[in-house]
């Protein structure tokens, strides 16, 4: 396996106990544990620069300023963006995703429009849509999903047809790893004029993503998943597309002029970051994104594939243990979702935090669409990042054998 293993150092919560056992943290879907380096970027940034951005006529205000904007340059550079004013600065995947919904959904989309999604999206790539579509008369459409749980090509077209403006899809389902196949979809949405919007939450912290050759007009993603603070993301649009788009927020910073009864706005991208911007929290993700590009995006995917290939294995020798998702490694991701005998997820959950120090998810994880098609109510979720071992699977397995015993599943 490439071996990550010496970064553990570098994450002091990776360190701790629960119960008197060490940690064993299998919950990064949810969000990453955070490196020294970006904790210190932080608490640097307090001790050092901190003043409001894009104000002050003074120098420790354009030392933040700078800082925010050097910050951003690095986000765009990460994702390969052609010019960091095609990056926003927002709280985080959700409310990028509302940005585009609210921002170009509600002035672009008209009665009778459609909205494509997959079966698979988090609720956040759901409900703006369903939003938007409630204000405007547009209607949603899902692509459907085969056996394994994978996007379902066959009927693309017929789907994505001659109505829809929009189609939104996840880059990497938090719940079975599946990584949707966005060639085909973005051409079927090409070939109807529609935009492509990917949500990035999972898909930009675990693989390399380069804006310039994903056929994509917007992604949306959280820092909070990759290493970085919480309380901040990126939404990186195309410059047209931005320029056209309405802000979804008003408030200071976004204007160049307010009147009375108008205003007019800033350039992009800051139309859309209204209000004091989270400017700590846009330093710690520059120190973010300068970890994973010193670790190289195609060793992270590399350390995922391999984890990932070592946690089927090993969950394959549990009996009664079923894994929700495609097998496929190229086409996947590290989350797993797992059901075992007729265990609740959440007993389970609690188990393996009890008996064995393993945080694992438990619950719907905000895909109830997807669960249905599942037919089960929840799954217990393992996933995985760059700190993460085989020592840390191999405490899991041991765990779930635990819990057989205890629920008394014999065989
Ligand atoms: N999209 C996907 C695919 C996600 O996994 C998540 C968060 C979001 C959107 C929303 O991101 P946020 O940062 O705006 O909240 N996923 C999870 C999860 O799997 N468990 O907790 C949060």
């Amino acid at each position: 396996m490439n071996d990550l293993s010496s970064l553990r150092a570098d994450f002091p919560l990776l360190q701790r106990t629960v119960g008197g056992r060490p940690l064993v943290y299998l919950d990064s879907a949810a969000t990453s544990q955070k490196p020294e380096q970006v904790i210190e970027a932080i608490a640097d940034y307090y001790r050092t620069i901190n003043a409001n951005v894009h104000r002050g006529a003074y120098r420790l205000s354009e030392e933040a300023t700078n800082a925010y904007e050097a910050a951003r340059a690095k986000v765009a550079t990460f994702i390969g963006a052609s010019s960091p004013s095609e990056v926003v600065f927002t709280r985080g995947t959700t409310a990028g995703i509302n940005h585009v919904a609210y921002g170009w959904g509600l002035n672009r989309l008209r009665q009778g429009d459609r909205i494509v999604l997959t079966v698979m999206e988090h609720h956040s790539n759901i409900v703006p849509w369903q939003l938007v579509a409630r204000h405007t008369g547009a209607e949603l459409a899902y692509l459907r999903l085969t056996e394994d749980y994978q996007v379902d090509l066959g009927d693309l077209d017929e789907v994505i047809d001659g109505r829809t403006k929009v189609v939104a899809v996840t880059g990497m389902s938090n719940v079975t790893g599946a990584i949707p196949p966005l060639p085909p979809i973005a051409a079927a949405a090409r070939r109807v004029g529609a935009i492509v919007v990917v949500d990035g939450a999972q898909a930009v912290p675990h693989s390399p993503v380069d804006v310039a050759t994903m056929d994509a007009d917007f992604l949306a993603f959280s820092a909070h998943k990759m290493l970085g603070p919480t309380g901040i993301g990126a939404l990186w649009g195309r410059r047209e597309l931005l320029e056209e788009m309405e802000p979804a927020e008003g408030g200071g910073e976004m204007i160049s002029d307010v009147g009375l009864y108008e205003s007019r706005w800033a350039p992009v991208p800051h139309k859309f970051e209204a209000g004091t911007p989270p400017i700590a929290q846009a330093v710690g993700f520059g120190a973010a994104v300068d970890y994973l590009a010193k670790i190289g995006m195609p060793a992270v995917r590399d350390h995922e594939i391999a984890i990932t290939r070592y946690a089927l294995g090993r969950l394959a020798e549990i009996p009664d243990l079923r894994v929700y998702g495609p097998s496929d490694l190229a086409a996947r991701g590290g989350a797993v979702s797992f059901t075992l005998g007729d265990i609740h997820a959440h007993d389970l959950a609690t188990i393996l935090d009890e008996e064995a120090g393993v945080a694992i998810r438990a619950g719907h994880h905000c895909a109830k669409p997807l669960m249905r098609e599942m037919h089960v109510p929840s799954t217990a979720r393992a996933s995985f990042y760059v700190y993460t071992t085989e020592d840390d699977i191999d405490l899991l397995v041991t765990g779930l054998h635990r819990a057989r015993e205890i629920f008394g599943l014999v065989g």
